[in-house]
């Protein structure tokens, strides 16, 4: 698999350098490089995004996902890898098609409501896991189906009462009242009339009259609800339909994001952070990108006076950042913007670490308030071999040198150590590039890094 994704990330770099204004090597979408990833469900929770998400594995002709992905930002253009918290392995009824899901969080605990295929009826079914932070670990919550009716992608609504629900479906849209301890359900099963008033019209497909195809993901927004659908297929596109209730009735609104993307399937989630409004999409712009290897992208938008939803177009820009990052806390090395040829892994130390670098591999970090300058970098840092070096520079992977680390061999890819060098020229806020530089095969693994010597403003 890594070396899949380095072969890609090589291609990538080499059309970066022909075809500056078409490569994602100079976007920040998607949001995610060195895995391909898909179904993105947003969560606010104090002061950061994070981003639950399936995995497409590399080369993938079917929906062969079997672990779910965690992500936070700050930022919006940052994004932490916070590794696999979940998996098919998680759910002991679990088979396979760890697809689509969406977490919550309610008192203190967070609740990730995802569809998987159980041992036992072969058909997909609704679990639940439950843990105390927001990137796990997740247990399952039940030892079994919290719902089982045959049909896939939950989404989950806490309304201003406190009354949650739970929706889901494809080729039915359905719901139910989860109870206060998020893990049952009181009322049983209820089936949302999909109308085309409801769900609009689709044609040529007697067996489905509405657009309403899957992937709902259902919110409330100055008293409106908004139901956000994968609309028609095959390819999809993104609609969307509100109602004055959590249970309708609902009014098909129209186009949110039409078919693009070079992935047959879209699927969306939407959240407002930091004063602005934000659509979580995927698609297949990673090279070796499709149908079944998708990339979770984002795009800022601004509802109009009435609470409709604007058209949206995919970009390769994704939203501006947000808010700056601090160079003098500690950062982790996987907080990337954009990385080239990296890998991640699960670090001893705890968390992910940057992982499998060779030399000219590089991470951006977007945005850094550097303020009246720094003067030392220091990295945590492994290797088994001496001599490589971590670059830091500002404008771009080759960009201005502000000073070099050397990495000795600490003896092993998890025995840490930490270097310190000088660095100049880093003011004001820019974004950072830390690029790896040695020999062949590989150089380091870096799990977190920090500057000293100046303060962001
Ligand atoms: O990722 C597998 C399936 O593809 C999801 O459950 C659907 O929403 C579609 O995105």
């Amino acid at each position: 698999m890594v070396k899949t994704r380095r072969l890609w990330a090589s291609i990538a770099l080499v059309v970066g350098t022909v075809l500056t204004v078409v490569s994602p090597v100079k976007a920040d979408n998607p949001i995610v490089q060195h895995i391909y990833t898909a179904d993105p469900a947003p969560l606010v929770h104090n002061g950061r995004v994070y981003l639950y998400t399936g995995h497409d594995e590399d080369g993938s002709t079917w929906f062969t996902m079997k672990e779910w992905r965690v992500w936070s930002s700050a930022d919006m253009v940052n994004w932490t890898d916070h590794g696999s918290p979940l998996s098919l392995a998680s759910f002991s009824w679990a088979k396979q098609d760890a697809w689509a899901g969406q977490a919550v969080e309610r008192n203190g605990k967070f609740y990730w409501y995802v569809p998987v295929v159980t041992k036992t009826t072969g058909r997909p079914a609704i679990g639940v896991a439950v843990a105390d932070s927001p990137t796990g670990p997740f247990r399952d919550a039940l030892g079994r189906p919290l719902v089982e009716n045959g049909e896939i992608d939950p989404t989950v609504m806490i309304d201003d009462d406190g009354q949650a629900y739970l929706y889901w479906g494809n080729p039915n849209l359905s719901y139910v009242r989860l109870n206060a301890d998020m893990t049952s359900y009181s009322g049983g099963i209820n089936r949302i009339p999909l109308t085309t008033a409801g769900f609009g019209t689709r044609t040529g497909d007697p067996n489905r009259p509405t657009l309403y195809e899957e992937g709902p993901w259902v919110y409330k927004r100055n008293g409106l609800y908004y139901n956000v659908f994968a609309a028609k297929c095959c390819s999809e596109f993104i609609a969307y339909s509100t109602s004055p209730g959590p249970t309708g009735p609902w009014t098909y609104r129209g186009t949110v994001m039409a078919t693009q993307g070079s992935s047959f399937t879209n699927h969306a989630g939407i959240i407002d952070f930091k004063g602005s409004s934000y659509f979580f999409y995927h698609n297949g712009a990673l090279p070796g990108g499709g149908g079944f290897t998708r990339s979770v992208a984002v795009e800022k938008f601004s509802y109009n006076a009435d609470g409709s939803i604007p058209p949206l177009t995919m970009t390769t820009a994704g939203p501006p950042a947000a808010d700056t990052l601090n160079p003098y806390a500690r950062q982790e090395a996987e907080t990337i913007a954009w990385g080239n040829g990296i890998e991640t892994e699960a670090s001893s130390e705890g968390g992910m670490n940057v992982g499998y670098i060779n030399n000219g591999d590089n991470i951006k970090v977007k945005n850094v308030a550097f303020g009246n300058g720094a003067s030392t970098f220091t990295a945590r840092v492994a290797s088994t071999v001496a001599g490589s070096s971590v670059e830091v520079r500002s404008g771009s992977p080759t960009g201005t040198l502000a000073g070099r680390c050397t990495v000795p061999n600490t003896g092993g890819w998890q025995a840490w150590t930490t270097v310190t060098c000088p660095v100049s020229g880093l003011t004001g806020t820019r974004d950072l590039y830390l690029r790896f530089s040695g020999g062949n095969g590989y150089l380091l693994n870096m799990n977190w890094w920090q500057f000293s010597g100046g303060s962001p403003s």
